[in-house]
């Protein structure tokens, strides 16, 4: 990845990360506050436990990339990644991966228990839904572009998207996937959402139909980037380097891009995806500066 490209991209991710995570930081202690208790306490650590940021990126580069420029995007993209921590955290129970660590910390059933963990889950998805319609008045969208917002994120989240995803990748441990099966898994349980960030910038920005339709498509193909991207690294990362555990793909013996086309094959088809991601913007005359930076650092990135 050309350098100027990979400082574009490392610059809007410490953007992103900054405005998430003060906004996320004072959701977290007012909710403290409201829920009270260890239940509280919970919520207010996975809400503040520190990710990439990647969704936030993509969300904010894609509604500048349509016109916008507001900073209350930031809650917008912080909707977006409280109903990611919420599927980390819910992804992380006994039930599903069982894992100990996330972001580089014990995952929250390890410092709670399993059932305050689940409970912060749930509650993550109406913060989400909090956030979204204080960002949306903030913004001044239409009555109708809120709503249709909603529905975009949650229906990404939904049975439709991450949790259908999810769904059939719990239904597929231990059992060889061809490339088609395994292209749903990885669309509806990671690209779904990340779609979503994309459409949310456009719609954010009351982008025209043309212009969202080529965020969307891009959205598309760089959610499904990044989790061929996520096996790649779960084959060859380390657990300093990722802030979780390695090698749990094999372990679970899920079907991967690493099993069906090897390493080398699955990382040239990151990066097609990504040239494919930024082909839909240039068609449509979408400014690709930005998103094409990320679209690079997704399908080449190291952690
Ligand atoms: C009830 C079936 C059912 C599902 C509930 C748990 C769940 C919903 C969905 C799981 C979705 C999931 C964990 C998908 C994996 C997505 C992924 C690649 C996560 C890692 O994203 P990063 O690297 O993480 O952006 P950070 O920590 O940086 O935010």
């Amino acid at each position: 990845m050309p350098e100027a490209a990979s400082a574009a991209a490392s610059d809007l991710l410490a953007e992103a990360r900054e405005r998430t995570d003060a906004l996320l930081a004072d959701w977290a202690e007012r909710l403290e506050r409201e829920i009270g208790g260890r239940q509280g306490e919970a919520l207010s650590y996975a809400l503040r436990t520190p990710g990439k940021r990647v969704r936030a990126a993509l969300l904010t580069a894609s509604y500048r990339a349509a016109g916008g420029s507001l900073p209350a995007i930031a809650g917008v993209a912080a909707a977006v990644e409280t109903v990611h921590t919420y599927s980390l955290v819910h992804d992380d129970l006994p039930c599903m991966d069982d894992d100990d660590l996330r972001r580089g910390r014990p995952t929250t059933h390890r410092v709670f228990d399993i059932p305050t963990a689940t409970r912060v889950g749930y509650l993550l998805v109406p913060v989400a839904a909090r956030l979204l319609a204080v960002a949306a008045g903030e913004l001044g969208v239409a009555s109708g572009t809120a709503g249709a917002m909603a529905r975009e994120l949650f229906q990404a989240g939904g049975i439709e998207g991450m949790v259908g995803g999810q769904w059939l990748d719990l239904e597929a441990e231990r059992r060889r996937l061809p490339l088609v099966e395994l292209i749903a898994v990885h669309r509806g349980k990671t690209g779904a959402l990340i779609r979503a960030a994309c459409t949310l910038g456009g719609m954010a920005a009351e982008a025209d139909a043309p212009r969202l339709a080529a965020l969307t498509a891009y959205g598309e193909d760089i959610g499904l980037a990044f989790q061929i991207a996520d096996d790649v690294l779960d084959a060859t990362g380390t657990s300093e380097e990722l802030g979780k555990p390695v090698g749990r793909d094999a372990q679970l013996a899920k079907s991967t891009y690493v099993v069906l086309l090897g390493i080398e094959g699955a990382r040239a088809e990151a990066q097609r995806l990504a040239r494919s991601a930024v082909a839909h913007l240039h068609k449509a005359g979408v400014p690709s500066g930005a998103l094409g930076a990320l679209a690079g650092y997704i399908a080449t990135r190291s952690s």
